[in-house]
């Protein structure tokens, strides 16, 4: 796509409508950059330095006199500038999609509801010890906080471009295209923007692959019966390569028979001239690391470095140091016996479950925040099991605590300084304290980032009482 002289409405001055508007100005387009709330006083100067126009405080009517529109992937599309590019047939597209047009590195794009941070970062990290290696580097981009369209320029042919993708931004990327497609999982997640149906949530994360050709590696959770079930029943004819990874002896091999599998203890990559093995878990699990989850996420790692051709040396020296991630299971410190852990990234309720799994023990459970279609009973099981006493806070406190009234003992706290005092008094040794919301951060904090800092501020707060 030719970008000079083109008149590009960037909808949102969020992370990537900021970074898009750049971009596509450095690239000779006229930029109109028009945010609904308010554009901070660092970046009005930045769009101003780059001679970049902007509206703040609504969407004037000069958004529509555009050639296209880039749209930030917090939007909805039920989002009233949305409707109104549609009905006047503007294109739009993806913060993703824009970026992509200018990559000339090496594309790793990675989906699914859960795991893609995790599996991201251990991608990232094992490209960066290969590039060391082989002479090229890695950019770790994309959901994971870093927008695409801000590094792209630095990125050479060679390199690899690690982006993790939501699946509100593989929405209006029609010619998105990686060389390497990973879908961790699909479960319920973000049920509100998809009007509750789970087939439009699972068509937006299948977009990642819609692109791939010949050349291409699709990489996927064989052991999620959604995923497997579309890969295996309409399997071929996928014009790209497969390679399922899977912790169950019966997953089932890509149309080139590779795939990445647990064998016992051992990660092992099976291939048609014989069965190559990696490491033990036990050589990479650790207390900051730990989980069947996480195993999973490895296996999905490894399975990328299969596909872009990345021997198993790298691998195993990212694997053996690798910590986690943070506000991810994040060990934060252990006060008078009780484990504090930090989960603030669990925005949904299968997140939740991954970390109530990985419990060793029982918890005092601190959730809640903004509802995003939860359905409890998925987790009521586990909760009841694990769950010594569940602390709701934020907007959907009145909603847990009506649904969990009766099965386990309950507590609504008005802050996170609260929660961590109700905490603090009921949990006795040997136990942890799971901070895993499994709700949205936006009732109460800027993101889920803010949401984990402030946690893990209050926790050493604690410690100094
Ligand atoms: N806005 C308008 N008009 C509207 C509605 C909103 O102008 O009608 C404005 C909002 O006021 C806001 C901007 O548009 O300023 C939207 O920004 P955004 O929500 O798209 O956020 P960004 O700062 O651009 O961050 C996005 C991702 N955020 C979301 O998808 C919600 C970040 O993922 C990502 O790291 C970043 O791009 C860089 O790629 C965060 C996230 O919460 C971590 N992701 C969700 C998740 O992981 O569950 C999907």
């Amino acid at each position: 796509m030719n970008i000079k002289g083109k008149r590009i409405s960037v909808i949102g001055a969020g992370k990537s409508g900021l970074a898009a508007a750049e971009l596509l100005a450095a690239e000779g387009a006229e930029v109109l950059l028009s945010e609904v709330g308010s554009i901070g006083e660092r970046e009005c100067a930045r769009m101003k330095e780059m001679q970049i126009p902007f509206e703040e405080a609504g969407h004037s009517g000069r958004v529509y006199d555009a050639d296209f529109c880039v749209i930030s992937p917090g939007i909805p599309p039920q989002a009233p500038v949305v409707q109104a590019m549609q009905a006047r047939a503007i294109p739009l597209y993806s913060e993703i999609e824009i970026a992509s047009l200018f990559c000339k590195a090496r594309i790793v794009g990675i989906t699914g509801t859960d795991g893609k941070t995790t599996t991201s970062t251990i991608v990232h990290r094992i490209c960066e010890e290969d590039g060391r290696r082989q002479g090229y580097r890695s950019f770790s981009v994309g959901n994971i906080g870093v927008p695409f369209s801000s590094l792209v320029k630095e990125m050479n042919a060679g390199d690899v471009a690690v982006v993790e993708l939501s699946s509100y931004q593989l929405e209006h990327s029609p010619t998105f295209r990686p060389e390497v497609a990973v879908i961790t999982n699909i479960t319920p997640d973000h049920l509100d923007r998809y009007q509750g149906e789970m087939e439009r949530y699972a068509a937006a994360k299948f977009q990642i692959y819609a692109n791939q050709r010949e050349s291409d590696t699709l990489v996927y959770n064989a052991d999620d019966p959604r995923l497997s079930a579309n890969f295996t029943l309409n399997s071929y004819p996928f014009p790209f390569s497969i390679i399922p990874f899977g912790m169950e002896s019966g997953s089932d091999g890509g149309i080139d028979r590779r795939r990445v599998m647990l064998d016992g203890e051992k990660i092992v990559v099976r291939r048609p001239e014989g069965d190559a093995e990696v490491m033990l878990t036990a050589d990479f699990l650790k207390n900051s690391f730990r989980g069947r989850h996480n195993i999973s996420n490895v296996l999905a790692a490894v399975a990328v470095a299969e596909a872009l051709g990345i021997g198993h040396e790298p691998v195993r020296s990212v694997l053996r140091l690798f910590q986690g991630v943070e506000h991810r299971q994040e060990f934060v410190r252990n006060i008078n016996g009780v484990d504090w852990v930090n989960d603030s990234k669990a925005t949904n309720l299968n997140a939740m479950r991954q970390a109530l799994e990985s419990l060793p023990s029982t918890a005092v459970l601190i959730a809640g925040g903004r509802d995003k279609g939860n359905d409890y009973e998925a987790i009521a099981g586990i909760v009841r099991q694990k769950i010594s006493l569940l602390i709701a806070i934020g907007e959907s406190q009145e909603k847990i605590m009506t649904f969990f009234e009766g099965q386990v003992p309950l507590k609504g706290a008005a802050s996170l300084e609260e929660a961590l005092l109700f905490a603090s008094e009921a949990a006795l040794p040997g136990q942890t304290v799971l901070f895993s919301p499994g709700c949205a951060s936006f009732d109460m904090f800027e993101n889920f980032e803010e949401r984990g800092c402030q946690f893990k501020q209050c926790v050493h707060q604690l410690l100094s009482c």
